[in-house]
């Protein structure tokens, strides 16, 4: 038997997602339950990213993961293997998850017990930037293969998400990727975007991620 539940979540019928998504925020606050929505294009390293953010802080957390996708089980099994509580939302073709489809990941997932949740939303730099989730912070994503001027041209998801990672620094020196120049760009569009480079593969930068992620939790529980 699967060690997670596979859900196929409906097509939201509110027209005002963003009040469905105050909503939401307001009653994860008052249950003390952390929600991170996390997005990036496809393949930019989220549920690596995830594997080992859940190793640094599953001592310590309550974690539990809702893998969004329009209709695959990959993810959820990946994590699976980490002993986290995950859930695979199908998103039945969408691109995106709103308030309500979040909603619904959140009572699939039984997610009263736990303190932090982290949506990994559908791997794509446009659509979920689009909609609210009602998620505490938005991170995304961006990877150095995809280069340095994405800011330029998805200027949106920049601008909606709190931190920034830029993940496989390990592979630098095969791209012209230009951190420096990545961060302007984000901050110019978002001056209080929090940049932080990583590479999930080595390990490297995640202990300053994992900080960042830490003190969001306790900021918003306290
Ligand atoms: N070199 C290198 N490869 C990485 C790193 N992080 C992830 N990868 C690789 O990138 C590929 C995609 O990683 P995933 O974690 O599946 O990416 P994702 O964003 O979850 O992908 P989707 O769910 O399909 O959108 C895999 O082959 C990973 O091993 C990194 O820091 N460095
Ligand atoms: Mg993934």
């Amino acid at each position: 038997m699967e060690k997670f539940k596979v859900l196929e979540i409906k097509e939201s019928v509110f027209a005002d997602n963003n009040r469905q998504a105050d909503l939401l925020r307001e009653e994860l606050k008052q249950k003390q339950i952390f929600l991170l929505n996390l997005m990036s294009s496809p393949g930019a390293g989220k549920t690596t990213t995830l594997t080992k953010t859940i190793a640094k802080l599953q001592e310590e957390l309550r974690i539990g993961i809702m893998e969004a996708d329009i209709d695959s089980d990959v993810d959820a099994r990946t994590i699976s293997e980490t002993g986290a509580k995950v859930i695979q939302l199908h998103t039945g073709g969408m691109c995106h998850l709103d308030a309500e489809m979040t909603r619904q990941g959140l009572e699939g997932l039984e997610a009263d017990e736990l303190d932090l949740v982290i949506l990994e939303n559908v791997g794509n730099l446009v659509c979920p930037a689009e909609f609210d989730t009602g998620a505490a912070k938005n991170a995304m994503i961006l990877s150095v293969p995809e280069g340095d001027d994405k800011p330029l041209k998805y200027p949106l998801m920049f601008s909606v998400a709190d931190v920034l990672l830029i993940n496989k620094i390990d592979t630098l020196e095969l791209f012209d990727f230009d951190i420096k120049a990545c961060t302007e760009r984000a901050r110019k569009i978002n001056p209080k975007i929090k940049v932080i480079p990583i590479s999930a593969k080595t390990g490297e930068g995640m202990e300053e991620w994992v900080d960042w992620l830490r003190s969001a939790v306790r900021d918003a529980v306290h």
